[in-house]
């Protein structure tokens, strides 16, 4: 029967299995209990831990609304956990030194400074969205107490492989099991998402969905609004390895240039469309939020030229060049600001946007959401695995290039990685995650992944690692092979 809440272990082996998985994992949670008791002169109540993931195609479209296929990766965020009556404070704490102790006063409402970007901001984010849920399914969970937490992370920061999610929903799961609670995981995966949000990123559900909803051995199929997610047995024959661009993207700190910029041009994209395909302005503005609000009436446009590619109406209705902040308000016949509902991170956006290149970035959102049910179809079909191995590679390289021309999120050295892994022997290579940096995802024949990682190694990152960008004993941690694992837990040791 399909588990509903999170599950609760007393050992690590149901989810690190056995073997140097397990050895690892034991070593981290005994030093997580021994650094507890000394940080903080007492014994945590209980663990949580949460996966990072890896997109495997489906790339900035979750927050269109749009279906994605992420799978979870090994490494994850561990944390633990106890409720200290004396004190009314939260204490977060880190195992790596480089992270120093963060306080927040125990309270709810407190608003995150977002100005000072702290990385004890995310468990505040997980707080607070853990609070007005319960609050919101009426659960009292009295009056608040302080919080002693200690985090360790593995999931490499600024990579595109989701640390946040994994630190976010680590976070939740560790508050939510410390008040006793467990609610269902398809709730959690939309509650951690919007505590995400509390960052002030405007993101979509992917990677919270997948990090608690994960399970060994499959990729997920998500899909959104509400959330579910579907199994993903990948052929047989293949395997995806993870490569780091070492170029660091720091999502929270440039969200208004980058990724919260693409959100908002997919809803003027998308406001446009409405407005040209028959809805009075105001109507649009009110009630169209993404692209996929008005694909019914893109598919109707082109319906009546014999065709259900909503691509139709974006070239019709959207110039490629980009448009002004007055051509769009001249079309919607209201001011940005309030086309937006002033909303302090659309406001940042606007302040840093010179013109708005909506052609390019609807074009993306459309064959984008098509390429990812492409994947599973293809997955699902009555081809060999081989055959169908060449084809989701296929599919993965024209993610690639949509995303690199179209939406504009790679970067030289992702282009250059990207490249590498086509030029030796990848069936497929891609950015994953909101990109700008972090890290690519390519598909490799089972049998050739030592080739593969060797061939990368030498031609992407020898040198770097003689130029100190990268140190040759840590190469493990940005080059490596990834099997689908398991998704949130909780553990009573
Ligand atoms: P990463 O790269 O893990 O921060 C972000 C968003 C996803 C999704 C992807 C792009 C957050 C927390 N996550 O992922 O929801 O939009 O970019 O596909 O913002
Ligand atoms: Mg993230």
């Amino acid at each position: 029967p399909e588990e509903v809440s999170v599950p609760i272990f007393s050992s690590l082996e149901p989810v690190y299995g056995e073997g140097s998985l397990l050895q690892e994992a034991t070593q981290r949670f005994d030093v997580l209990k021994a650094n507890f008791n000394h940080v903080f002169g007492a014994s945590p109540q209980l663990f949580a831990r949460s996966p990072g993931r890896v997109n495997l195609i489906g790339e900035h479209i979750d927050y269109e609304g749009y279906s994605v296929l992420p799978m979870a990766i090994r490494q994850d965020t561990i944390i633990a956990i106890r409720k200290c009556e004396d004190q009314k404070q939260l204490r977060i704490a880190n195992v790596n030194h480089k992270y120093t102790m963060c306080t927040y006063p125990a309270d709810p409402d407190q608003e995150i400074d977002l100005k000072n970007h702290k990385w004890g901001h995310y468990f505040i984010c997980a707080y607070k969205g853990f609070h007005e849920y319960a609050k919101s399914k009426g659960v009292n969970l009295g009056s608040p107490v302080g919080l002693d937490v200690l985090v360790d992370g593995i999931v490499p920061t600024g990579s595109g492989l989701s640390s946040s999610a994994a630190f976010v929903c680590s976070a939740t799961i560790a508050i939510m099991a410390v008040f006793g609670h467990n609610f269902d995981k398809k709730e959690l995966a939309q509650l951690t998402c919007e505590c995400e949000r509390h960052i002030g990123t405007q993101s979509g559900g992917m990677d919270q969905a997948i990090s608690i909803m994960a399970k060994t051995g499959f990729a997920e199929l998500i899909d959104f609004n509400p959330v579910r997610a579907t199994d993903v047995k990948l052929p047989d024959g293949g395997s995806f390895v993870i490569a780091h661009s070492l170029a660091e993207s720091q999502k929270a700190v440039t969200a208004a240039k980058n990724y919260n910029n693409r959100v908002v041009e997919c809803r003027l994209a998308s406001i446009i469309l409405g407005v040209k395909l028959g809805m009075e302005p105001k109507e649009a503005i009110s009630k169209v939020k993404t692209l996929s609000d008005v694909e019914g009436l893109c598919v109707s446009f082109a319906g009546d030229r014999g065709s259900s590619d909503p691509l139709l109406a974006v070239k019709e209705y959207l110039k490629e060049e980009p448009y002004t902040a007055e051509e769009i308000e001249k079309i919607l016949e209201e001011k940005l600001p309030s086309i937006l509902n002033n909303d302090p991170t659309s406001l940042a956006v606007l302040n840093a946007a010179t013109h708005f290149k909506l052609h390019q970035r609807a074009a993306h959102v459309y064959s984008e959401a098509r390429r990812v049910h492409g994947f599973k179809d293809t997955v699902d079909s009555n081809l060999s695995d081989e055959e169908k191995l060449k084809k989701l590679g296929d599919l993965m390289n024209e993610s690639h290039y949509s995303c690199s021309v179209l939406y504009e999120c790679s970067c030289p050295e992702l282009e250059e990685l990207v490249q590498v892994c086509k030029d030796n022997g990848a069936l497929g290579a891609r950015l994953t995650g909101a990109g700008w940096g972090g890290c690519a995802v390519a598909l490799v024949k089972e049998s050739g992944v030592t080739q593969f990682i060797a061939a990368v190694e030498e031609k992407y990152y020898k040198k770097r690692v003689e130029k100190g960008v990268v140190k040759e004993e840590d190469m493990e941690l940005y080059l490596f092979a990834s099997k689908p694992s398991s998704g949130a837990a909780i553990f009573n040791l």
